[in-house]
Formats: C-alpha cells, sequence, structure tokens
C-alpha cells in the first residue's frame, strides 16, 4: 500500500514537471515560487541527476523571464544567510545535485513580469560536457515552499496535497 501510493506521487509529479535529458544528465522536478507583490527577483530549484561516468558541472543558464540568470548558493555569513553567485554547480558523475531552498539555486534578476501560481516556464541549462538541457519550470504557491522539498519527496501523501494547490 505505501509502495503503491509513493509510486503513484513519482509518476505524478514526473508528469507535472517533465524530465529533461542531454548526454548523461538528467533535470527533474524543476519549480520556482510565485514571486511575492513587486518582487523583481526569482528562484528556482530542481534535481540534477548524472548518471554517467565523467563528471559535468552547470556552467550557465538562460530564460526569457529576467534579464539575467544566475546560479547562486546560499552562506551563512555571521548567522546571516546570505546568496552568492557561483561559477558552477558540480555535478559528480554517478550522483544527484539538489538545488533546494536554502542551497543551490537559479536566480532569476529583473523579472519581466510576475511569477504566477500554476504557471510555466522554459529554462535552458548549459553543461560543460552535456551541453544544453531545456527543461519546463513549474511556477508554485509562494507560502507552500518553506518546507524541505527533499525530504517532501519522501512522503506521498503530502505530495499528493502540495500539487492539488
Ligand atoms: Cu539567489
Amino acid at each position: 500500500m505505501k509502495i503503491k501510493s509513493l509510486l503513484a506521487a513519482t509518476a505524478l509529479v514526473m508528469g507535472l514537471a517533465g524530465i529533461a535529458q542531454a548526454g548523461d544528465i538528467t533535470v527533474s522536478n524543476a519549480w520556482s515560487r510565485a514571486s511575492m507583490g513587486m518582487a523583481r527577483a526569482g528562484v528556482a530549484f530542481m534535481t540534477l541527476k548524472n548518471s554517467g561516468k565523467v563528471d559535468d558541472k552547470l556552467i550557465s543558464a538562460s530564460a526569457d523571464i529576467s534579464k539575467k540568470v544566475e546560479l547562486h548558493t546560499h552562506l551563512m555569513d555571521n548567522g546571516i544567510m546570505r546568496m552568492r553567485q557561483v561559477e558552477s554547480i558540480d555535478v559528480p558523475a554517478g550522483a544527484v545535485t539538489q538545488l533546494k531552498p536554502g542551497g543551490l539555486h537559479v536566480m532569476f534578476i529583473g523579472l519581466k513580469a510576475p511569477l504566477k501560481k500554476g504557471e510555466s516556464f522554459p529554462l535552458t541549462l548549459n553543461f560543460e560536457k552535456s551541453g544544453a538541457i531545456k527543461t519546463v519550470v513549474n511556477v508554485h504557491a509562494g507560502g507552500a515552499m518553506k518546507m524541505d522539498h527533499s525530504k517532501m519527496k519522501m512522503d506521498g501523501s503530502k505530495m499528493k496535497k502540495m500539487n492539488m494547490n
């Protein structure tokens, strides 16, 4: 019973988020938060999987929704969480790299329009070895994403509920 509901939830996630692939890299579950009010910045999170035998890295990203797209991480600086731009995001051979709240993310600076819940937009990810991968980012509700997404994936019932929003 438990396995069944987990599988159903996984299928649901794949159906909504889509899977994009090039070379040994698979991009899945790309999502963003609805932007608040006049916010001019947005973020995207996703799962990057390298099923090959060679290390790869995400070196840039591009999208039409903002003036600039950067790769960022979060760092603790004197007890304050700050964002910092990074040159690249490692996706080691045989490993999974999670872009998630409080950690690595794709940052959209100078949004041309607010990100609205239920909408989606294309994002191109450029990998050093595997080249460009186009994925679709689904915009979720702003408040629903305070929870740790990686933990939520383990719980099928919660995931289902979240997608019904
Ligand atoms: Cu950022």
